[in-house]
């Protein structure tokens, strides 16, 4: 039964108990008298499962009955962290069911915890993947997931007593899932290898066989919309065997060969690779990628073509999105299908092609950019090569057109980088395949528009060229993380939650309340609250016994050497020395500050890991030492995840953003921290700059230069490189400490010093002077207490813009052209 309004499940806590002690008789198979911890989180969640279902198929029927256009979100990465809390949130039934599990003498949140994070997901690409969906769902829009259900997700991190990473698998199905639903009966088959014949028949058309066959199975995540009914659905693949194994091997005694097919087609959704320089050129990844792609666009045609139209009109009702280039085979896909299986002309698919696609652009470095070799492409997907060289050879007349005679703009514009190998630039493929392109923040659009696909804008114009600043779900990222906050929030704001959650904008009426006194002493009371809830955990799980009565400062984010933790440590090595030089009588006056960082380095990556090598070493060093361990500290959490940063965002005064300007696409831990009340210390990069046009700047603490200064200063660096010691005296001392062996055998660090002191590409000694300015700021600004909370409270009033809300918005809009689809109330 569903209430009008905001729209929950209407059950009492009797119902739910009788639901639950159901579970677990039928389903676990076990009495509810001896039932673990374990148990109680499976009964539970298997119990919402159940109100998610119906709410799944409702919404399920109403699409398929009214037919609207729909929108397809094609992401390799959803990392969707915990399900349980978030689906009795967007239920409505969060409080009935910790009353009925702790009268089931269960702690709530204990249960809660039992659930372990589907992390299937590198950062920032995926988790804003998953934001989208929520958000997705809760404003109603017609909108599907599609990914891969890999069997392990992003590594576990575990960090060795020297301060190594190394890296555990993680199996995060072992304990079974409640989310999902395994769809025996949608299965497509996908192909690999094998020959592709052009048929001289003046059709364009060519047939694709050989090679392997490999079954592509669904798996249906709910995906529940907040105080809505609407439920949309996550689609991920598994990758099987066509055939059990191979029976000619078999009777021949060769059982080894046997199963060696089903083991490489199970092998293609085994893992989530960690996005670093060995993924790429990867036969494996390829295949990731077009198992995904084809598997997709298979079941978004079937869907189509229930639909009874002629394919010209699929634009008219289907939109593509593309998360990065990881997706882009669906668009030679797509000729392929419209061009060899529905015998459309060339230029026909064409144009429903780039009608279809729109693509997301998430980072601008040089290095991170997708290639794939001619020849692996060719050898894998041999109809799909002949195709992108057909796309090319068009296009390229087109530029030729316009531009007649420019041989460079031509070679810098082919969709294929000469060289040897000959390489596929997917960006450009991607580009010229789509609607429209996006980058994730403004000033990341703008250098999209003006770096890596200017040429694109010259040829396409402008107006294919926009912006959609990312943006984060507040159901998460403040009432689930934060509830005593968000608590606060409702009884001041006099609205009933659902209202403000829904529309962020509505934050600003905290603002008059900065300047009442009783209300900031509640404000920083929940801060308070929050930096002991996450010493706590610290203490549970590391042993280790944290002061809470000190600043909190946060970087937490995949180890980078564009993200700069380097720079973090080195400022916090800086501080350790100036507090080691201060009398008592001066420390005493000095900022108590506990300084955290966590985050994971792809296991190829051998400066991260040494990053986070000092890290650890400097903490143990700065920890033990009886002069200054009141005045700092420092941890390093091993095995960052979305679950830690639920704890560690709501904790953080200040957290970290810094980044040398021009490489952060957007950032989108730095909204989830000013959303609690956190304040920013970042450089002018990514998101940042749109945080503090919000928020205003005086409420920002930034350093650092200017994009357009960073080319000059690398040219510099590279051929005009001054001594360390004398362009950057402060740190030049440092260095020395660390090389000297002040956290350890200094030569360790060697190769990691050495990016500074040689091509410092990322220019941590033009910023080091300015980032020790700004961290003596933020001490400054947090002596006076009352003026912070004020600046704390201000910021989260003003961060309504960054609701994925309002991104999804502007997607469904000016992108998808797609409209909510709400499920009819019952009478
Ligand atoms: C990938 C790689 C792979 C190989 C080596 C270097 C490197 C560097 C960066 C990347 C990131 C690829 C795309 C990505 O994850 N971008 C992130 O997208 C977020 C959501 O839009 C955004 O907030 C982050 O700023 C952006 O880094």
């Amino acid at each position: 039964v569903w209430k009008a309004g905001m729209r929950t499940v209407d059950k009492d806590v009797s119902d739910i108990t009788k639901s639950f002690v159901n579970h677990v008789h039928t389903s676990l198979a076990r009495q509810p008298y001896n039932l673990d911890g374990l148990g109680a989180y499976q009964a539970a969640a298997l119990s919402v499962r159940d109100d998610l279902l119906i709410n799944w198929n409702h919404t399920q029927n109403t699409y398929t009955r009214t037919a609207p256009k729909r929108a397809y979100y094609l992401s390799l990465e959803f990392l969707m962290g915990r399900t349980l809390d978030n689906a009795l949130l967007n239920l409505g039934l969060k409080d009935k069911f910790k009353e009925s599990v702790e009268l089931l003498g269960f702690n709530f949140e204990d249960t809660l915890e039992k659930e372990r994070d589907a992390a299937l997901g590198n950062g920032g690409l995926g988790r804003l993947a998953a934001c989208y969906l929520d958000s997705c769902a809760s404003q109603e829009l017609p909108v599907w997931g599609y990914g891969l259900r890999y069997e392990y997700g992003i590594f576990q991190q575990l960090i060795s007593s020297e301060g190594d990473q190394l890296e555990a698998p993680d199996p995060w199905l072992a304990n079974q899932n409640p989310w999902e639903l395994p769809r025996i009966d949608v299965v497509y088959d996908v192909r690999f290898y094998g020959h592709a014949e052009r048929l001289e028949d003046g059709t364009g058309r060519a047939l694709w066989h050989g090679g392997q066959e490999v079954l592509a199975m669904a798996y249906d995540v709910m995906i529940p919309g907040y105080g809505t009914q609407s439920t949309n659905n996550l689609r991920l693949w598994e990758s099987k065997p066509k055939r059990g194994f191979d029976l000619n091997s078999f009777n021949a005694g060769n059982y080894e060969g046997a199963v060696a097919a089903s083991n490489s087609a199970q092998a293609i959704t085994s893992v989530l690779y960690p996005n670093d320089h060995t993924s790429f050129g990867k036969e494996l990844r390829l295949k990731q990628q077009y198992f995904w792609t084809a598997a997709s666009l298979a079941d978004i045609l079937r869907r189509f073509k229930n639909l009874d139209k002629p394919m010209r009109y699929l634009p008219d009702y289907v939109a593509i999105q593309l998360n990065d280039t990881h997706p882009t085979l669906a668009i030679p896909e797509l000729m392929r299908i419209l061009i060899d299986e529905e015998d459309l002309r060339w230029d026909d698919a064409w144009g429903i092609v780039t009608n279809v696609f729109f693509y997301t652009n998430h980072t601008v470095l040089p290095e991170a950019l997708e290639k794939w070799a001619v020849p692996l492409m060719e050898f894998v997907l041999p109809r799909h090569m002949q195709i992108i060289y057909d796309i090319n050879l068009f296009f390229l007349q087109a530029v030729e057109r316009k531009f007649p005679g420019d041989r460079d703009r031509l070679a810098r514009m082919s969709l294929i980088e000469e060289g040897f190998p000959k390489q596929v630039r997917m960006a450009h493929l991607a580009c010229i395949g789509s609607r429209k392109v996006n980058g994730v923040a403004e000033l990341h659009s703008e250098l999209v528009r003006t770096t890596i696909l200017k040429d694109f804008v010259d040829f396409e114009g402008i107006s294919k060229f926009g912006n959609v600043t990312n943006g984060i779900t507040p159901r998460r990222w403040l009432d689930q993380c934060n509830p005593e906050l968000s608590a606060l929030i409702t009884k001041t704001l006099k609205l009933d939650k659902a209202v403000w959650l829904k529309d962020l904008t509505k934050l600003e009426g905290l603002l008059p309340f900065a300047e009442n006194k009783a209300f900031r002493a509640e404000w920083a009371a929940i801060k308070q609250r929050n930096k002991e809830r996450l010493a706590h955990y610290v203490q549970v799980t590391l042993g280790l016994i944290i002061r809470t009565d000190a600043m909190f400062d946060v970087q937490i984010k995949r180890i980078h050497e564009y993200k700069r933790q380097t720079l973090n440590i080195l400022g916090v090595i800086h501080r350790y020395y100036a507090l080691k030089n201060m009398t008592p009588a001066q420390r005493s006056k000095i900022n108590r500050r506990v300084v955290f960082f966590a985050g994971k380095a792809a296991p190829a990556y051998h400066i991260a890991k040494l990053t986070i090598r000092l890290i650890v070493n400097v903490a143990r060093v700065i920890n033990a030492d009886p002069e200054t361990k009141e005045f700092l500290q420092l941890y390093f959490l091993p095995d960052y995840s979305v679950s830690l940063a639920e704890v560690l965002i709501p904790a953080s005064d200040i957290s970290q953003h810094i980044s040398t300007a021009g490489t952060e696409a957007s950032g989108t831990s730095n909204m989830k921290f000013c959303l609690n009340g956190g304040l920013l210390l970042g450089t002018v990069d990514g998101a940042n700059i749109e945080i503090a046009e919000e928020v205003g700047e005086d409420n920002v603490f930034f350093f650092g230069h200017l994009t357009p200064a960073v080319e000059d200063l690398r040219y510099k660096h590279l051929y005009h490189g001054i001594p360390i010691d004398q362009q950057c005296p402060a740190l030049a001392d440092v260095l020395k400490k660390i090389s000297g062996g002040a956290f350890g055998d200094g030569g360790v660090y060697e190769p990691l010093l050495n990016t500074i002191r040689q091509s410092d590409y990322y220019l941590i000694t033009d910023d080091f002077d300015s980032y020790i300015a700004a961290l003596e700021m933020v001490d400054e600004a947090y002596l006076d207490k009352e003026e912070w909370i004020k600046k704390s409270i201000r910021t989260t009033a003003k961060m309504g813009k960054f609701s994925s809300d309002r991104a999804i918005n502007e997607y469904a809009e000016s992108y998808w052209n797609i409209e909510p689809c709400p499920v009819p109330a019952e009478p």
